[in-house]
């Protein structure tokens, strides 16, 4: 059951390092850097994915993206066999492995961690027969110029280990998630070896279709969205179309959405997706990933994504990012509330927005469950623990509606939804975000076999259930989150300005300092409070108490670039910007 140590250092041979001392690190978004660099580390993925399928005796994902970044960078996460990431006690392993200085060193180091990792004389591991030629890595990627040949080496790597590489081509992050879960648990089967081959020729042909995907989530909405059987007509739809216009990021999102739009339309639901930014080869004038459009670049700009300045007025807009796991939501503010002199569509900088972000999508998800569980019968509805966890960056007025006006939990992790979906699972309904619009919502499972007992006598339960089915929850995933907002706002009979009324967002500022060594900054408490150097806290203390009720501001270094991150939120936006510059400047001194 070893592969051979020799085998797997020849193949490793094709994939030297792009210098001796390039030594990347698995961070909170896994490996992610400039596309050129990341050969030998797409291989050494390669090995190590196969290496945890063998572990568990199960199938493993990997899916090449970087996101939101620009195009010209890539990157790689490992996705493990319930569909979730990988644990963060093997996240080490990845960086050594991808430092490795030679191919020997690979090879001895995967081999020593099959041994140690799987304990395979043991009789008792369950993985211990499982021959590695039954086990499947699927490799998803998206629609960087660079994924072909990084999917190359990432395959390359999974066979050299004897695992069966089996390419699902472009598909979105939560796609990719959905269909690792899937397989594992007997609901996806594999192809057969020939099919997989052919498959291989082509980035964009799947080997194993998004039928149940797609089969999964589009009825669960199109019967959440029809309501509660014989409910009062205030509760039907005040339209019969629902346009939503997508920014989608000029990434891979846009071909999968596109395959649904019809379906959506025609359904009795009738979601009519307008969808922009689409991206596609220049020649077809497709715009570049990622550039002045996609989540991230309206959640930290607050500006409208190209193409979008010219809709109809109050037209409801969202912007899912490169790879689709993100979602938030927003409205253009017309030009004359922005007092724009110019009328030229060259010079004219992009509208303001205003923004619905992943707190609010948050709330709107939490707000929803806490309506059903009042329709559930007692003492079942008592029992059930909801809890909705955040980030320090979750905005003030979120958490307090959260926890003072529906009455839940909040729990707050440290940034990085790996930190998150964890503290999730505490929750029989646990929905976690980040405001940048990366969530989704964990529903044990005895409480769905709860809900599953009742669903025919109880119309909150089979809403519950409904909702667990078009939340994907393995992962972020921006479709998911679309259908689970529409389908909501539907049943609420909300419009967007009801979404916003909700509650209203503490002006916020964030900003990012460089310092010569990012890694003195320590923090705890969820990163709020800065530990060390120790002078830090106590300056930003200071600062917060002068800038008055309700300021809140910390400091932390990023997982993923070389700056240090400062959050401030005060009562008026000026309050804001200028605790977060002092608060940056202190940062600079006293981290010198
Ligand atoms: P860092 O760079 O550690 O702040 C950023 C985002 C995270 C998460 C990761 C992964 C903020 C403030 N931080 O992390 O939320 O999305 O990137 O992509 O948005
Ligand atoms: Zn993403």
């Amino acid at each position: 059951m070893i592969p051979d140590v020799n085998r797997i250092a020849s193949a490793s041979a094709k994939y030297p390092k792009p210098s001796p001392d390039f030594r990347p690190a698995y961070g909170t978004a896994g490996f992610r850097c400039n596309a050129s660099l990341l050969g030998s580390t797409m291989f050494r993925c390669g090995l190590l994915t196969a290496v945890r399928a063998a572990v568990l005796g199960r199938h493993c994902g990997l899916m090449i993206t970087a996101s939101h970044n620009p195009e010209a960078d890539n990157g790689v996460k490992i996705v493990e066999p319930s569909g979730e990431m990988l644990p963060q006690a093997w996240e080490p392993l990845a960086t050594e492995l991808a430092g490795c200085s030679s191919d020997d060193e690979v090879a001895r180091l995967i081999i020593s961690l099959l041994q140690s990792e799987s304990n395979l004389a043991s009789p008792a591991n369950p993985a211990r027969d499982t021959a590695l030629g039954s086990l499947a890595v699927l490799v998803g990627c998206d629609t960087r110029p660079s994924s072909p040949v990084l999917t190359q080496a990432a395959c390359e790597g999974i066979q050299a280990m004897g695992v069966r590489a089996v390419q699902l081509g472009q598909v979105t992050t939560p796609q990719l998630h959905f269909q690792v879960a899937a397989l594992n648990a007997g609901h996806l089967s594999l192809p057969p070896e020939q099919q997989l081959q052919a498959a291989g020729q082509g980035a964009s042909r799947s080997a194993i279709s998004l039928d149940l995907y797609f089969g999964t989530l589009l009825p669960a909405f199109e019967e959440l969205c029809q309501g509660p059987k014989g409910a009062p007509s205030t509760q039907a739809p005040p339209s019969p179309t629902f346009p939503l216009y997508v920014d989608c990021a000029n990434g891979v999102g846009a071909q999968h959405l596109a395959c649904v739009a019809a379906t959506l339309a025609s359904a009795t639901t009738g979601l009519h997706l307008h969808l922009l930014n689409r991206g596609g080869t220049p020649q077809e004038g497709g715009g570049q990933l990622n550039h002045l459009c996609g989540a991230d670049f309206v959640q930290k700009e607050c500006k409208a994504p190209s193409g979008f300045s010219s809709l109809p007025v109050s037209a409801r807009c969202c912007s899912i990012d490169g790879d689709a796991d993100r979602l938030v939501y927003f409205v253009v503010q017309q030009q004359s509330e922005q007092q724009s002199a110019s009328s030229n569509p060259v010079t004219t900088p992009p509208s303001h927005v205003s923004l619905l972000d992943g707190d609010r999508i948050a709330a709107l998800f939490a707000s929803f469950v806490s309506d059903l569980l009042k329709g559930l019968p007692q003492p079942l509805a008592q029992t059930i623990k909801v809890g909705v966890v955040q980030t320090a960056y979750a905005n003030g007025a979120s958490t307090r509606y959260i926890t003072q006006t529906l009455g839940l939990q909040v729990v707050c992790a440290k940034t990085g939804v790996k930190h998150l979906h964890p503290e999730a699972h505490a929750f029989d309904i646990g929905v976690y975000f980040e405001a940048n619009g990366h969530g989704t919502a964990l529903f044990s499972p005895s409480l769905i076999q709860q809900l599953e007992q009742i669903q025919h006598s109880c119309v909150a339960a089979r809403q519950l259930l409904l909702l667990s089915r078009v939340i994907n929850q393995t992962v972020g995933d921006a479709f998911s989150g679309i259908l689970a907002v529409e389908a909501i706002l539907r049943l609420k009979g909300w419009g967007i300005s009801d979404w916003q009324a909700m509650y209203r967002d503490l002006p916020s500022k964030q900003t990012k300092v460089s310092v010569k060594d990012r890694t003195v900054i320590k923090t705890a408490d969820a990163e709020r409070v800065a530990v060390s150097p120790p002078q830090l806290q106590p300056a930003i203390d200071k600062l917060v108490a002068e800038a008055g009720d309700q300021a809140r501001a910390f400091v932390r270094p990023s997982g993923t670039e070389d700056i240090v991150r400062v959050y401030a939120e005060v009562q008026t936006a000026e309050a804001a910007e200028a605790l977060a510059a002092a608060v940056a400047q202190a940062t600079c001194s006293l981290a010198a």
